[in-house]
């Protein structure tokens, strides 16, 4: 496979103005016809010669200008279509031919169940029709729909609806046009027996826009939540933003399968089901937030991604990053802001620092690609989130509002890029950025080394800021990155001090916003008349690991008293993790009593936030714990972990049981912000006491389970029975299965419950079900919910000594790869942290890698993976 660079970046030949398609969608076969307006690119050298994308298309025929081209005239390949002499413009039509039945990628126009739908992000329109696949040239679309009037009643493209034509042959047609160009990318198609629920909002500028959520007759009673989730993002987005929407009619389609979780189409967003469909009896708390998430996501792209969208898919962290940025702080006005940062910089250490961390390193805007379906990663999207935050923290929310203002009424309807974006903020805050720039192309996490120094006799407090960004693939140095670094000092009561840098006129109260530009730079506060605890990098200022010896006692002291709700949390983490790592070195080693004392007052504390506390209570993860090694000790840090929460339950017993019986609420289901952090706070306590081996502990597990209030509770209660050696294990999974069978969201928990359990035979459970009649290879959530759970959620399964999990993994992707390579190389990229282990497993792992390399076929975007995973 080739590889592409973003410095060959050269502006289109031709542009496509108008593009009117036909669709006959059959049961054998599909027929696509195109009309495309086509003209030379003024601001392009152009060689008169057009090539256009397409793949896995039958041509059945193409003219220009109205003449069938003869065969000499053009020339066709695997990835495309070639014609010799074009003309400054010209209408160019095709008749192809395609098999969406067959389509088991998922890419272009496929089936899902009874229903077509389409996925054409990145680069899947190619294989709808011909045509400039690519993200700088925009096009209105047209968009005709004939098929069967009792198959597919619902016919639905981009745009507004313009008619529909009944025909005798028990076909109909429906015909859309959307007004807004748009990237072929953002083409969608949707065909199927479908029922929708619909509302209406009104714009401020006094638009009424109609709201559909299409969904399969049976889920017609799931997609509440989701369309309350629409409302709130449209409103939101007009009073953050001052961005409204533009068409008739907004549409929301949930399909089965589906690579990832949802699409932005102009005005037809399709949805993978799993960000859409919600009860109380079925989905979890963490499954509302993640649709109310998911959806207000999508919408907003159609500002940050649909008007203005991306030169090219180097420039994708231009609408994900930003597009991430908007919906987290969406996220936490809904719902508690402290919290979703903690739920944010969670994932972002766990999965981004680790990314960067691996030889599948990029920077978040990367310099090149093999297949661009791989370069949508948490560097991307996380870290690019994290990067429009750290413009949005040196700016402040003002000049911030101002920026995106300014970017909004610039670029409307163009294709730009993220440097274009930065030109706004520098321009609204007469500030150079070209530092700040490094963030997009140096990839790797910088690492802040601080030291503090305080002089009594001078009333001076000093704190030395070095900073390092470790070597990543092809960037062996990185010049200094320019880090907004947000501190505060408390004096001994948890006050905060005045803070006043030397050769300032005034003290400010409160978080000072420091700008580490150099390699090594010092801070220095006057009138400080005590030695303060410094509170580091509030709020999580920037994407950054920060090194500072706290002692235990000062750890302590911030998880008590600290106001910034990410810092108290982070001292609960650092300290739980001193402890958990000394304790895979040396298991007996003693657990600090102020440690616990800590913890106790954390569980007796009523008046906090009670999700907040249920986030401090929660240990590091296993996987986070093992980033932390040297070399990844699987099975030490499973048993510390184990052993600390065994310690912390046995100590805290009594006070476990209060909280859990305290959080109890008889009230039916709402997935506000209170019950929610009730309920996590809940079910985290009985994930301590389960630990006590104790009949009664588990009783209360079966009681809940069989209380059936509602999946956030049951599913907590079954995980927790399913990981124990006891008969009710076999018998709660036997009934929950019994009951949910038809529910394919449900029974992807059922298999993730099993992938993740704690057992010895979990592997060959995992194969087990493989065979299950629920189960499906062709299916994405399938596959994510029992292969994707066990080989990354599962540890000590996966990582078993006899290297069985990874055979395990290297059949699935070669299996998987021949139907679906999007999904494969996400199985693939498991393996791509080799280097983190043993010796052994070393060898096991790369010796899988090798055997997907040599093996005849292989799809490029496993082939990327792989390769770079071994250089
Ligand atoms: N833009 C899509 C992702 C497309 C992935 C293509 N492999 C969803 C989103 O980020 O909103
Ligand atoms: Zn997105």
């Amino acid at each position: 496979p080739t590889t592409i660079y973003l410095k060959d970046y050269r502006p289109p030949e031709y542009l496509i103005d108008r593009v009117d398609l036909t669709f006959e969608l059959g049961e054998e076969e599909t027929r696509v016809r195109s009309v495309l307006q086509i003209r030379e690119n003024p601001a392009a050298e152009v060689s008169g010669v057009l090539r256009l994308h397409g793949e896995q298309l039958e041509l059945i025929a193409l003219s220009l200008d109205g003449r069938p081209l003869q065969a000499t005239e053009y020339q066709v390949d695997d990835e495309g279509l070639t014609i010799q002499q074009m003309p400054a413009q010209c209408i160019l039509e095709s008749d192809v031919r395609i098999l969406p039945q067959k389509n088991t990628a998922l890419e272009g126009l496929y089936k899902s169940g009874t229903m077509f739908c389409t996925q054409c992000e990145a680069e899947g329109f190619r294989k709808i029709t011909w045509f400039l696949d690519r993200p700088d040239v925009m096009s209105r679309f047209t968009t005709t729909i004939r098929a069967d009037r009792i198959r597919y009643p619902v016919l639905l493209s981009n745009g507004n609806p313009l008619n529909e034509i009944q025909t005798d042959d028990g076909m109909h047609q429906i015909t859309w046009e959307d007004p807004f160009p748009k990237p072929a990318y953002l083409f969608a198609l949707v065909a199927g027996d479908l029922r929708s629920i619909e509302a209406s909002h009104t714009t401020p500028s006094g638009r009424d826009v109609a709201l559909k959520i299409y969904v399969e007759p049976e889920n017609i009673d799931k997609c509440d939540h989701a369309m309350a989730s629409l409302k709130h993002a449209m409103a939101w987005d007009e009073r953050c933003y001052g961005r409204e929407y533009d068409l008739d009619i907004y549409m929301v389609v949930a399909v089965n399968d589906f690579n990832m979780g949802a699409m932005e189409n102009k005005g037809l967003n399709i949805f993978n089901s799993k960000y859409v469909l919600a009860s109380p009896e079925t989905a979890t708390d963490r499954d509302f937030q993640g649709i109310e998430s998911v959806i207000a996501h999508e919408y907003f792209h159609n500002w940050t991604g649909n008007r203005i969208t991306c030169r090219d898919w180097f420039q994708l962290s231009l609408k994900e990053g930003l597009t991430v940025f908007r919906d987290q702080e969406f996220s936490a006005d809904m719902g508690s802001r402290g919290v979703k940062r903690i739920e944010d910089v969670r994932l972002l250490r766990a999965h981004q620092f680790a990314e960067d961390a691996s030889p599948m390193a990029h920077p978040v805007r990367p310099d090149s690609y093999m297949e661009i379906n791989n370069f949508y990663t948490v560097t991307v999207y996380e870290k690019g989130a994290e990067v429009v935050r750290m413009q949005a923290n040196l700016l402040g929310s003002d000049l911030y509002r101002k920026g995106t203002d300014l970017y909004f009424e610039r670029f409307d309807g163009q294709a730009v890029t993220t440097d274009d974006f930065v030109q706004c903020m520098a321009e609204v805050s007469g500030r150079d950025f070209s530092q700040f720039k490094r963030w997009y192309s140096q990839a790797g996490t910088p690492e802040l080394k601080i030291s503090s120094d305080f002089q009594p006799e001078q009333q001076r407090y000093t704190l030395t800021v070095a900073q390092h960004c470790p070597a990543t693939p092809g960037q062996p140095d990185k010049a200094a990155f320019l880090i907004p670094f947000a501190v505060g000092l408390l004096d001994k009561n948890g006050n905060e001090m005045p803070l006043q840098l030397q050769g300032e006129a005034e003290a400010i109260t409160g978080t000072r916003m420091l700008e580490v530009s150099e390699r090594r730079q010092q801070f220095t506060f006057i009138g400080i008349n005590e030695r303060p605890v410094p509170a580091l990098l509030r709020g999580f200022s920037a994407p950054v690991k920060v090194q500072y010896d706290y002692s235990d006692e000062e750890l302590m002291f911030l998880m008590a008293a600290e106001p910034d709700g990410f810092c108290r949390w982070d001292a609960a983490q650092t300290l739980a993790q001193r402890i958990l790592l000394k304790r895979v070195a040396t298991p007996d080693a003693e657990i600090p009593a102020g440690f616990v004392e800590a913890f106790r007052k954390a569980l007796t504390d009523r008046e906090s936030d009670q999700a907040l506390l249920a986030e401090v209570l929660t240990l590091p993860s296993e996987s986070y714990l093992g980033d932390q090694m040297k070399e990844v000790d699987v099975e030490g840090i499973h048993r510390s972990r184990e052993s600390l929460k065994r310690h912390l339950a046995l100590t805290l017993k009594d006070e476990l049981l209060s909280l859990y019986h305290d959080n109890y609420s008889a009230d039916g289901y709402a997935p506000d912000a209170v019950s929610i952090g009730r309920r996590s706070l809940r079910n985290l306590a009985l994930s301590y006491l389960i630990q006590l081996d104790d009949p009664a502990v588990l009783q209360l597990c079966i009681d809940q389970f069989r209380a059936g209030q509602n999946m956030t509770d049951v599913l907590a209660a079954l995980s927790l029975v399913a990981d124990k050696d006891v008969p009710e294990a076999e018998q709660l999974l036997e009934q929950f299965y019994q009951q949910w069978k038809n529910d394919p969201l449900v029974m992807d928990k059922w298999f993730t419950l099993q992938a993740l359990a704690n057992r010895p035979d979990t592997l060959s459970r995992v194969e087990n079900l493989m065979k299950h009649p629920a189960f499906s290879l062709a299916n994405p959530n399938k596959v994510r919910s029992l292969i994707g759970a066990f080989c990354s959620g599962n540890a000590v399964g996966f990582h078993a000594a006899d290297g069985s999990g990874y055979q395990f993994l290297g059949d699935r992707v070669l299996e998987l790869d021949g139907m679906n390579p999007q999904v494969a190389s996400r199985m693939v990229r498991i393996m791509a942290r080799w280097q983190r282990y043993d010796k052994q497993r070393q060898q096991m792992m790369k010796a899988q890698l090798e055997r997907i390399l040599k093996t005849e076929g292989i799809s490029r975007d496993v082939f990327e993976i792989a390769s770079k995973s071994l250089e």
